[in-house]
């Protein structure tokens, strides 16, 4: 990597873990230092060596609009002139609750918080406050944020290092803790029980690379848990406002009883929110008896940030160009596997997908962890080299944003084209 990220990588590590303050961005997926990064506009990321990017993880997800958007960056610094923070009540934050209400069909209320794993750690205690129960079933290769209970075979980082089961988390946390494989409805009926509080998933998973739901897995989901009297949560931290305005449960039709969100709802600044029916939510403190809270929550600058964000998506034609960007970048991928006989596959939900280096489908995360990982880090790094930045890791997502024009995916299927070439000419000799 260039000097100047060599140096700051160095320094870095004498202060903090890895050098790095979110595991998965150290690159130990796939060796080598990570590029720091000084700034970003639209498609491109720039690095502390002045080289330039293509961008294919958009801060893991949130900036669905590109970098630096205009109007989100206006109403940034508009907030942030009025002050950063107050500890009180603003009509901003009511605004976006009001703008993801209208949105996600499953929630009629909602409470904002300051990350993903916030939000879904209030999810499963709202599911225990509301049933009674303790038990929680949740999916291999599943990535929930580093919740003690859902750090149990977790997918994303915890499943790219190896420690799926979190040292420092007690056993009488995971004994209540039930995984099993994605996309296997006969598993989820012999796991459940009248001990079940919920049934966390990710409509999509997006931490074992992005691998899709099969057809009628989260409609079996639905009827297992209206069977049992366990509650569906769907985890649509990555997926809400990604594959659709209305997260996937618009785009598959299904309901779930809690929705947790983050990522695109603060454009890019630190957010989270859990949301559900109004009876649901009125267990929640000072409504109920189930406590949560947070200095930060609903934070005016981030509240404006993601409202700022989801009015550019709303009644926008991003999803649509962006559908037909991602797949004529997929098509352009296979395409290049074939031509170089290179074994990949490559699994897509909207702007969100994976390239594999997998003989056979992606279909749950045992089949996503017998990917070739040294040749994906191989096909990293070349892509590296030809200025396309990916997610540093086989089991995890990347990400086009509206900002990635048409001439950015034809450039990236050109580059792809290329290293392909030379991983076949690698592995062939
Ligand atoms: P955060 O606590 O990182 O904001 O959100 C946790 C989370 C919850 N649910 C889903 C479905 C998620 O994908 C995430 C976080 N995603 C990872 C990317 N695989 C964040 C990247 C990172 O850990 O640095």
């Amino acid at each position: 990597m260039g000097k100047n990220s060599d140096a700051f990588f160095q320094r870095a590590q004498v202060v903090i873990p890895g050098g790095v303050n979110s595991p998965v961005r150290a690159f130990k997926g796939v060796g080598g230092t990570p590029p720091f990064i000084e700034q970003a506009q639209g498609s491109r990321i720039f690095d502390a060596d002045n080289l330039q990017y293509i961008d294919c993880v958009g801060s893991w997800g949130p900036m669905i609009l590109g970098h630096g958007h205009r109007y989100v960056v206006e109403a940034v610094k508009k907030a942030a002139t009025r002050g950063f923070s107050f500890g009180a009540p603003t009509l901003g934050e009511v605004e976006l609750a009001e703008m993801i209400a209208a949105a996600v069909p499953s929630i009629e209320m909602l409470r904002l918080v300051n990350s993903g794993t916030e939000a879904t750690m209030s999810a499963l205690r709202l599911a225990r406050a509301a049933t009674g129960r303790a038990k929680i079933i949740k999916f291999d290769g599943g990535y929930h944020g580093h919740v003690d209970s859902l750090l149990v075979k977790a997918g994303s980082g915890a499943a790219t290092f190896n420690v799926p089961d979190s040292a420092g988390v007690p056993k009488a946390v995971t004994e209540l803790t039930i995984s099993v494989p994605y996309n296997d409805l006969e598993a989820v009926r012999e796991a459940m029980s009248d001990e079940v509080a919920a049934v966390i998933v990710e409509p999509v998973a997006g931490n074992m690379g992005c691998v899709p739901p099969a057809e009628g897995f989260l409609q079996g989901l639905r009827e297992i848990c209206d069977d049992s009297g366990a509650l569906l949560i769907f985890d649509e931290v990555m997926t809400g406002f990604r594959v659709a305005y209305g997260g996937a449960q618009t785009l598959y039709d299904v309901r779930p009883d809690i929705t947790t969100l983050g990522k695109i709802i603060g454009g890019g600044m630190p957010i989270g929110a859990y949301g559900a029916s109004s009876s649901l939510m009125d267990y929640v403190s000072p409504v109920g008896p189930m406590y949560q809270a947070g200095t930060l929550s609903g934070n005016p600058v981030a509240v404006a940030s993601g409202r700022a964000t989801l009015s550019v998506l709303k009644n926008s034609s991003i999803y649509a160009d962006l559908e037909e960007r991602s797949a004529e970048f997929e098509e352009g991928v296979r395409a290049a596997a074939e031509k170089h006989a290179v074994p990949l596959t490559i699994n897509r939900v909207g702007s969100m997908w994976t390239i594999f280096f997998a003989e056979r489908p992606v279909t749950d995360f045992v089949s996503a962890d017998k990917s070739n990982r040294e040749k994906f880090a191989r096909f990293f790094h070349l892509m590296l080299g030809e200025g396309v930045y990916l997610p540093p890791s086989q089991l995890e997502a990347a990400f086009f944003s509206a900002a990635h024009a048409k001439k950015d995916v034809s450039q990236m299927i050109e580059r792809v084209d290329r290293v392909l070439k030379k991983i076949a000419w690698e592995y062939e000799k």
